[in-house]
Formats: C-alpha cells, structure tokens, sequence
C-alpha cells in the first residue's frame, strides 16, 4: 500500500485536529489499578535488556517463572504495567491529592491540585434520550468515533479535549497542559498517559458525583488516529474502564512495535519525533524495539478481562494494521487464559479506505459492546474479523504457549495448550 491515502486523510482531518478467582464476563469495575500493591520485583536497567526478536511471552513475570493461577494475572499485569511506563509511555502518577468537579447533564469540569500546584479542565457531555443515570463513552477528539451510534445505544458521550491536558506541538522539555502543569514541564511522560491520567481525574470526578447523571462504574473510550493511540492507552491503565476502542491508531498505538519497520508503518522514529506522544525513555527503543521488554500485545491484554474492541483500517499501510491484528491475537491469548475470550474484538474488514470514516460495518459491533460492557444488557460475544489484505500471523511473533490458568491457587494440571494459531495468509513485514 503507499503513503498517499493517509496524507489525503491527514490534511482532512488536521482540520479538526479479579479480579481474583472466577474471572469471565465482567471485570470488577471501581479501582484505577488492582496492582497498585503488588510486590513488583527491580525493573531492569535500559542497558540490560536482552534482545528478543519476538514477542515477549505476556505470562512469565519478572522473576522468570510464569504464572500458573488467573489470580496471578493481577500482578503479572501490574509488573506490565510498570515495565511499559519505564520503557514506553512514562508514568501515570497516582491519584493527585486532591480531585474536584462537577457533573452536569452538559458538561463535566475538573480541578486537581497536588503538592501545591493545580489545574482544571472540562469536558462536554452530550446524552442519549430517555432516562438517566447513563453509562458514558469517552470521546477523544471529535472526529472517527461514530457518536450518533454511541447515543443510540443508550450511552452518553463525554467530548474530551485531551490537548487540555497535554498539548501537542511542544518540546520534549517543555510540555504543557493540565498534566504538565502538576508534574512539570520537563515530565517525562508521554502525551498518551497524560491524556489517560486526564480521563482518570474526569472518573474520579463521576464517582464522586454519586452517579445521578453518569455511572461512574460504565465508562468507554474511544477515538480514531493520534486519538486513537490516545484511547488504547487510557483503557490500558485504568481498570475503571469498562470498554476501549481505539479506532486506526497507527504506530504508537495497537500495532506491535516490533513488527512496525517490516510492514511499512509510521517508523517508531518518526511517531516518536512527531509529537512527544511516547515518553522520552522511548527515545532509546526507536531503532531497536527487539529490547523492549513489552509489546503492545501486552498493552492491550492490560485491557483484560475488559471490553476490548479494536477498529482497524487494512487499506492503510502506513497505519501499521497487520502489526495491529498480531497485538490484538496476541492480547486474546491472555483474554482466553482468563476465561475472557468473548470480551475482545479486532476489525479490520472494512471496505472505505479513507481514514477515520464513518463505517457502517463497525454500528453493530460497536453497539453490542456498549451493550454488553456499559449497559450490560447484551452478551454479544467478541469477533475476531481480520481482512485479508492486513492478516498478521501470531506464530511468526510467539514463541511462547497460552497456559491452562488455575481459577485458585492450586496449579493446573496440565500447563499448556498447544502455540497460537490463527489464520494462513503473510506474515507482516510479508
Ligand atoms: C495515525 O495517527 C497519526 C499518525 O501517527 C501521524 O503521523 C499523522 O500525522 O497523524 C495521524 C492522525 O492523528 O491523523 C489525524
């Protein structure tokens, strides 16, 4: 495919620039991160990673062992989460010590001060007909995510404006936005956790608000492109998101890091020079994302056993969507370890290639999954529907086998199925 369908697309749309034991269906919806105080081991030194040419195995923790119970998943998936801000996106702060606002059935605001410095932002709300309260579908941006289907189904959108919270165009050391103006302009972390930890504090303020408009425990996010990085990330670091679709993010959001330089996509280099979306540790990855210890297929098992539907364009190659569906066959071999195999989707099988469309192929997905995770009236499973022209192949990039977790702590009795199989056609990079 070439480059010039998404340059098209650009100019257009720079316009508008356990969880413990018995996990199935429904994760348990009310802690930004059940990890939190999990006993992680020391993270390894930049200059200490081995090279891996392929994915890493999402189930074997830092000390080398792998785990054997769903209960494990808890803390393996914290042990992810620190290795991805160290390496990848910078880190989320946790709670600020103070989080404030107001809900209205238009409009959510958001005061946050910590340590003697504050900021505030607000966020647009727009809800469906009939009666409240309303599980609410965060809506990064304000163009790709079909909204009319959203309200539709029965959910409110909240237009969130993440460049409030951190602004594009800036400097590595000069970063700005509300989240910038707590943690310094010189933050380390990536535009893409500063946009999660936005949507984090815009939660903190829908519980605090007892519910009566928005349900603070029926939160989704989507948006498409540099926003759809955007939402794949926030759903990955916040366990009180119940529902993520990234649509078409491209490089820096769903597609594999390591299989970006072989299919084509937006090069690490230039998706990290773009805009300081990643965090600066990334800077070291760019020509070599074989020592990453974390691809995206852990980003998004993250997700897991969340409501996890990722859009994707095949026409596009500069979108990186083989690399996108081997993240996506890669994170559901943790989703079927959990039990959870029905809480993801990945589509790509759709005919328009403009980028960021309106497609009426993904109105009927993207309502079942608003059904089933926000409003929790469907029990539509998830759809694996890959198009041929962009099938990534997840046993050119595992080497690793999908184990039989235990649902308590007493080991399986056999410990593996046989690898990942999935579908024929090329490899990426193919
Ligand atoms: C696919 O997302 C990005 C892409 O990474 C950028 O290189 C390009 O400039 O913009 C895309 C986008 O956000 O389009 C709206």
């Amino acid at each position: 495919m070439t480059r010039p369908p998404i340059r098209t697309a650009i100019v257009t749309l720079l316009a508008c620039v356990t969880v413990a034991a018995a996990l199935p269906a429904q994760a348990a919806v009310g802690v930004e991160d059940e990890g939190a105080n999990c006993a992680v081991p020391a993270l390894p030194d930049t200059g200490a990673l081995p090279t891996n040419a392929k994915l890493p195995d999402p189930f074997r923790k830092i000390d080398g062992t792998r785990i054997s119970t769903r209960a494990e998943w808890t803390c393996r998936r914290e042990e992810i989460k620190r290795l991805s801000e160290k390496f990848v996106y910078g880190e989320k702060p946790a709670k600020p010590q103070s989080v404030t606002g107001t809900v209205s059935s238009s409009s959510i605001t958001v005061n946050v001060s910590h340590q003697g410095r504050s900021s505030s932002f607000t966020a647009r709300v727009e809800l469906p007909s009939g009666t409240g309260p309303f599980p609410a579908v965060v809506v990064l941006g304000g163009f790709g995510a079909d909204t009319a289907s959203i309200k539709a189904a029965g959910a409110a959108v909240i237009n969130y404006d993440p460049y409030a919270v951190g602004k594009e165009g800036t400097g590595r050391t000069n970063k700005q936005g509300a989240f910038y103006s707590i943690y310094g302009a010189t933050s380390p972390t990536g535009l893409l956790m500063a946009w999660s930890w936005g949507v984090s504090r815009i939660i903190d303020v829908l519980e605090q608000s007892g519910g009566s408009i928005l349900r603070a425990d029926a939160t989704g996010v989507t948006g498409c492109s540099r926003f759809g990085k955007g939402a794949f990330v926030i759903g990955a670091f916040d366990q009180r998101i119940a529902l993520t679709m990234p649509i078409e993010s491209g490089t820096a959001g769903a597609p594999i890091f390591r299989g970006v330089p072989g299919e084509g996509a937006q090069s690490l280099s230039s998706a990290y020079g773009e805009q300081p979306w990643l965090g600066d540790a990334f800077g070291s990855f760019t020509g070599s994302p074989q020592r990453l210890p974390v691809d995206t297929h852990q980003i998004a098992a993250m997700v897991a056993p969340r409501g996890l539907f990722i859009m994707d364009n095949p026409h596009i190659a500069n979108l990186g969507p083989r690399s996108a569906s081997v993240a996506a066959l890669g994170a559901a071999e943790v989703y079927k370890a959990l039990g959870a195999g029905d809480n993801i989707s990945y589509w790509s099988d759709v005919s328009d290639g403009t980028h960021c469309a309106n497609r009426a192929e993904w109105r009927t997905p993207l309502q079942q999954n608003i059904r089933k995770h926000l409003l929790r009236t469907g029990s539509d499973p998830g759809v694996i529907r890959i198009a041929s022209k962009a099938q990534g192949r997840l046993a050119d990039w595992a080497d690793w086998t999908t184990p039989v977790l235990g649902s308590s702590s007493t080991p399986p009795p056999s410990p593996t199925t046989p690898p990942p199989t999935t579908a024929p056609p090329p490899p990426v990079g193919g």
